[in-house]
């Protein structure tokens, strides 16, 4: 019997294990990424354009909130589903992973988890068919890293809250409907209590979202800020229990559990690329593919490449098991966003020339993965998380300087 090839794409056949149901919504995925968001991935990039139409397309495939329950107008489907839609939106292009990511976790998500049944009825729907666009701000010009300082303030009024203060670097901002904001609870007395969130709509009195320009990273993605003067928001617009960081990172750590996944997707798009132009490629009259350190090259970026598959498919078994940590997240996080930057940049060099042209497509992934590894926790930050975990000692303050 002939010795089994090892398949490029699935090399130790992780796909065979996936359920049928979450296969069924990869491949949906996969076909939509492929012929729909490819073809429009390099105007995207290059013009600064998200086509908004994108939304509603993606709400009719049920990407957008797929965990959310059926009678909110998700699709009720695994949480390793949502990670390989992820993997799949950002093969083509991070932008478009990022769009769903802050739609279905950051937004969607604490709607589900914390806001009332009234919020859940009214904006799921509209959110899961892509009808309205959500945003999620939490980082400040001033606290990124360190949103436990954050100064956004939300003073108690009759029937509801004022807010006041700005979020930096959102997603979606300048084309939401609907932003979930954290903000700190404020008393007449200006003492500080606690983080709260609010759901914004677009038409308050005192909100604004305008764009963030000069990105040179994840130009197809819409970034700006939210600016919040006296914005009047009523009690029905809050969540009503939830206080404390807990609530912005219980969203972190289902978006960033999503990016393991997306950040995979991007990595192999890289792989694939590097491998078909090696075997196209011919220099000093031979294939590029024939040479020693090329193929050096390709087995490294298989070597990592499957070990982030082994991971991102393992982090999904533990989070629909019940049984995920999160650092068990960072850990993921970092290692796949860490690697997926280094294998764009070994498939960068591989395309020569050509890999600085954008019509390549790997130098995109390659710039926007400097955002993917940067946003929902820096690499470093994650490595700080663990660290914290192993040794039971922080080292986000240096030492000596706490307060
Ligand atoms: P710390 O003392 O660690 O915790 C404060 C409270 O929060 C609780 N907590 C968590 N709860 C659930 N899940 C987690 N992962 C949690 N981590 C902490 C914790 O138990 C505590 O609760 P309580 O009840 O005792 O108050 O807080 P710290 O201020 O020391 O935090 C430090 C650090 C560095 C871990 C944290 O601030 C951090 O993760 N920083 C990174 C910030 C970040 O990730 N920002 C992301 C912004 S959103 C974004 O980037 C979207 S990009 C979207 C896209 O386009 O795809
Ligand atoms: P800083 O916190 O200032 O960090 C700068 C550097 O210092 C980093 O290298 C960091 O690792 C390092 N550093 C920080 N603290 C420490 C420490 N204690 N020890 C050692 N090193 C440290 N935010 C939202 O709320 N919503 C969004 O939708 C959103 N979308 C984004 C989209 C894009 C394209 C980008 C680029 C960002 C987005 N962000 C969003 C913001 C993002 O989460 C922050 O940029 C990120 O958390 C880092 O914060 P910062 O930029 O303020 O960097």
């Amino acid at each position: 019997m002939a010795s089994p090839h090892l398949n490029p794409d699935d090399a130790y056949l992780l796909e065979s294990l996936l359920a049928e149901e979450d296969r069924l919504i990869m491949e949906s995925a996969r076909e939509y990424a492929q012929s729909r968001l490819e073809p429009r991935a390099l105007e995207g990039n290059q013009d600064e354009v998200f086509h908004e139409e994108i939304a509603r397309e993606m709400g009719e495939l049920g990407l957008l909130g797929a965990t959310i329950s059926e009678e909110y107008g998700g699709a009720g489907a695994s949480h390793t589903a949502y990670g390989l839609i992820a993997r799949e939106l950002e093969r083509v292009d991070s932008a478009y992973r990022s769009f769903a990511s802050v739609q279905s976790s950051l937004v969607m998500h604490p709607i589900c988890l914390f806001g009332t049944e009234e919020q859940r009825q009214r904006l799921l729907p509209l959110l899961a068919s892509g009808e309205y666009v959500g945003c999620f701000g939490l980082t400040e010009p001033d606290h990124g890293s360190d949103p436990g300082s954050m100064e956004a303030s939300a003073l108690r009024t009759s029937g509801g809250w004022i807010l006041n203060g700005a979020k930096s670097w959102i997603t979606n901002a300048s084309i939401a409907d609907v932003a979930v904001v954290w903000a700190k609870a404020r008393t007449n007395k200006g003492e500080q209590g606690r983080i709260r969130g609010f759901l914004l709509e677009r038409g308050m009195e005192g909100f604004s979202t305008p764009k963030t320009h000069h990105k040179m990273s994840l130009r197809a993605s819409i970034t700006g800020e939210i600016v919040m003067e006296d914005v009047f928001v009523p009690d029905e617009n809050a969540f009503p229990d939830i206080e404390g960081l807990r609530g912005p990172f219980e969203c972190l750590n289902s978006a960033r559990f999503g990016i393991v996944f997306g950040a995979l997707g991007a990595a192999e798009d890289c792989f694939r690329r590097a491998r078909r132009y090696v075997s196209e490629r011919r220099q000093f009259g031979h294939s590029l593919a024939s040479m020693q350190l090329v193929q050096t090259k390709l087995a490294h970026m298989l070597t990592e490449i499957t070990q982030m598959q082994l991971l991102a498919w393992r982090l999904g078994a533990l989070k629909d098991e019940g049984r995920l940590a999160p650092p068990m997240i960072s850990l993921a996080k970092r290692n796949n966003c860490g690697k997926a930057l280094e294998i764009a940049r070994m498939a960068r060099d591989m395309l020569g020339g050509n890999g600085i042209s954008g019509e390549y497509r790997v130098i995109h992934h390659m710039v926007n993965l400097e955002s993917v590894n940067t946003y929902e926790g820096t690499y470093d930050i994650h490595g700080l998380i663990l660290g914290r975990e192993l040794t039971g000692v922080q080292a986000f303050v240096p030492r000596g300087n706490e307060g």
